[in-house]
């Protein structure tokens, strides 16, 4: 009897482990601007080319819903040279001035509240696809401190020399700006991330200083 139940737990736990879904990112089409850019840098990644997706980040179906809205809070280091704070929330992922929000040169960051703690289990974040740009010092980090001075978990950070100063060398790496964003996982030991906050940090890209944000997209439970 003992037996049979074990071996039903274990099946039960690989039903579970077989049912995970891919979290479901909205991407907008591809940016048609022909051929790639080169673009030089030592910490860059390797170009997978244009159209080529990553691998889906799989997370147990509770995990997957999106967590953003339109009325999600948005604030942001320093006052936008244009556009709104909620243009990051706004589901529009059109590479323009109508639905991005581009803040000034140098570190810069911007804050979503989900008002809550919830269970992460990704982020995606899009500054600008409009030209296959490569954006520096990319740094994604989930809290339930608003300052993010206490508890806080970095999912990403590309920037491989804490040029930033936030005092870690970061080991993920630099991409370009496609119409996937860049989907990061915060599932860790195969948990979500808890937190209220989620923040993400930029430093201007090899297109031009000032640093863009067409949208942020987070899921989770
Ligand atoms: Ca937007
Ligand atoms: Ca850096």
């Amino acid at each position: 009897m003992k037996k049979l139940v074990i071996s039903a737990l274990a099946l039960a736990a690989a039903a579970a482990f077989a049912e995970k879904v891919a979290i479901k990112f909205e991407l907008p089409p591809p940016h048609s601007s022909g051929t790639p850019k080169e673009i030089k840098s030592d910490n860059l990644e390797k170009d997978r080319g244009p159209g080529k997706l990553r691998p889906p980040i799989m997370v147990e179906p509770e995990y997957a819903k999106k967590l953003t809205t339109e009325d999600t809070k948005v604030t942001t280091s320093e006052e936008a040279v244009t556009g709104e704070n909620e243009y990051v929330v706004d589901g529009d992922k059109t590479p323009d001035a109508t639905c991005m929000l581009q803040l000034p040169s140098g570190v810069q960051w911007v804050q979503l509240d989900l008002g809550a703690e919830h269970e992460i289990s990704a982020v995606c974040v899009w500054h600008d696809q409009g030209d296959e740009r490569v954006y520096k010092d990319v740094i994604m980090q989930i809290s339930n401190d608003p300052k993010f001075k206490e508890g806080v978990t970095t999912i990403f950070n590309n920037d491989h020399d804490d040029s930033a100063k936030l005092g870690t060398k970061g080991k993920d790496k630099e991409y370009r700006e496609r119409n996937d964003g860049r989907p990061v996982s915060a599932m860790i030991d195969d948990k979500p991330t808890k937190g209220r906050y989620v923040r993400c940090y930029s430093n201007g890209s090899t297109s031009e200083p000032i640093n863009n944000y067409i949208e942020i997209e987070v899921f989770g439970k």
